[in-house]
């Protein structure tokens, strides 16, 4: 086949979550994989997402070359694995929010022990020549347990989050027993630059570890691995011929309708604190305030479906949204105009492309996020003839490719509110030429290039 490495082995995947066939995949890590592993044929194993009265019970289906195994989790297991040390702990200090993180032995043990149940597992699923691929922070020590029951295999990681400088990582108790186990891999891929040379420093400063002169990281006791970048892309040509059909939905038809001809700004996040919701919704309120010309002139809907309602963080920045929208509406709206539009429910992507496309304004302001790749879709959804403007923060990984959006601080309110008046007018010939050097980025950089750049880099 063209363009698929040539890299013999079957393709183990291994995250939290597996998007099973008859399941929408959401999200860019559920359809990066799916499509891998459709191309290629292989297995794809992770929680089932069910809370059993046990762990361990393991399901499996076979979908044509792919294979799904899938292990449930008892009550205990899900809120210390999950809830507690990937959520509370990891989530946060990945995220640069020490505040926010919530360390105790019992979670860590909880995770060490979901970690074991999936190594367990995995020794009855793989065999001598497969490729293993582990996704994300559930699962990091999980090459070192493999390691220790003899598993030689190549095996990868990939970050999806940020990873933040060693200053920080250090504030998370036993954090080198955690993370000098991401020596047992092969590789392991991080979004961005920025990402790689904390996880470098952290190596070299804290664990006493050196670079050799091939490139790879080298532990005290004698562990190498390399670290690279891999930004994760969308796939690019899907989301744009998606688009470009958008106005067959209803759906798209009643929106565009209840505008009335005014301009759309639009953000589509999962309800979590590293989006910076609540400072976007400060930022759209300082633009109503500083610009009453543009008073019944815009409308900013807000897409925002509820994720890890068992983390109480997540329920409280909920109930603050509301009080937020509700305050702006009540500050604003007249009885013809609703300034916010704040929906927590999720649609399909073939809907939700069409949304991007109806909207002048694609506000996708996270304090930080490991890529984003919401920035990505708004961006290739757009009409080739009249683009949207993106208005993107510095601390989204999708910063980096994607420079010719209107980059901004999320934190200052100010900023982002002067980028929006920019954006809501900005003449045709500049957003022309910004989009068409972001969509060039993302034709060159899709999720195909970008699983294809990882699987050669593992296996060579
Ligand atoms: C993590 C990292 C990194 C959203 N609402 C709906 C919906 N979505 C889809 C979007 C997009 C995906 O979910 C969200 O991806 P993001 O990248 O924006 O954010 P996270 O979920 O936090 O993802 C992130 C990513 O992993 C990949 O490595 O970029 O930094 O945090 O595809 O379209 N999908 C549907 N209905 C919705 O209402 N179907």
């Amino acid at each position: 086949m063209p363009g698929r490495p040539d890299m013999g082995g079957r393709l183990v995947v291994v995250s939290n979550r597996v998007a099973l066939p008859d399941q929408t995949a959401t999200g860019g890590l559920a359809s990066a994989m799916r499509a891998a592993l459709q191309e290629r044929g292989g297995l794809w194993f992770g929680w089932s997402g069910k809370v059993a009265r046990l762990s361990g019970e393991v399901h499996r289906l076979r979908d044509g070359m792919v294979e799904y195994a899938t292990m449930d989790l008892s009550r205990s297991d899900h809120d210390e694995f999950y809830d507690g040390f990937a959520n509370r702990t990891l989530w946060p200090l990945l995220h640069y929010r020490p505040d926010l993180v919530d360390y105790n032995r019992k979670h860590l043990a909880g995770y060490l022990r979901v970690n074991q149940l999936f190594a367990d597992h995995l020794m009855s699923l793989i065999s001598s020549g497969d490729i293993i691929w582990i996704n994300d922070y559930h699962l990091i020590p999980l090459a070192a347990m493999l390691r220790e029951r003899g598993v030689r295999n190549r095996i990868g990681f990939f970050l999806h989050t940020p990873l933040p400088a060693a200053g920080l990582l250090i504030a998370l108790p036993l954090h080198n027993e955690l993370l000098e186990t991401l020596a047992r891999y092969d590789l392991v891929g991080l979004h961005t630059p920025r990402d790689r040379r904390a996880l470098e420093e952290y190596f070299l400063h804290e664990l006493g570890a050196t670079m050799r002169r091939d490139g790879h990281i080298r532990t005290p006791d004698g562990h190498s691995f390399r670290a690279e970048v891999f930004p994760i892309g969308i796939d690019t040509a899907e989301v744009a011929q998606s688009a470009s059909h958008a106005d067959e939905h209803e759906e798209i038809h009643d929106l565009k309708q209840s505008l009335e001809g005014r301009a759309l700004i639009i953000g589509v996040d999962r309800l979590d604190y590293s989006k910076g919701l609540p400072e976007r919704f400060l930022a759209y309120a300082r633009l109503l305030e500083r610009s009453p010309q543009l008073h019944r002139m815009v409308s900013f809907l807000q897409i925002a479906p509820p994720s890890r309602g068992g983390v109480p963080e997540y329920r409280q920045i909920r109930r603050e949204l509301e009080r937020s929208a509700g305050h702006i509406n009540g500050m604003y709206a007249a009885p013809d105009w609703v300034p916010i539009r704040y929906v927590n429910s999720s649609f399909p992507h073939s809907v939700l492309s069409g949304y991007y496309r109806a909207a002048r304004v694609g506000l996708v302001t996270p304090l930080r996020d490991g890529m984003n790749l919401v920035a990505k879709e708004y961006v290739a959804s757009q009409n080739p003839e009249d683009p949207g403007v993106l208005v993107l923060s510095r601390f989204a990984g999708a910063a980096q490719e994607l420079g010719d959006a209107l980059l901004v601080n999320p934190a200052d309110t100010e900023e982002v509110a002067e980028a929006l008046e920019r954006a809501l007018a900005m003449p045709l010939e500049e957003r022309l030429v910004r989009w068409r050097r972001m969509m060039d980025v993302l034709e060159r950089q899709d999720v195909t290039a970008w699983r294809n750049a990882f699987f050669r880099r593992l296996v060579e």
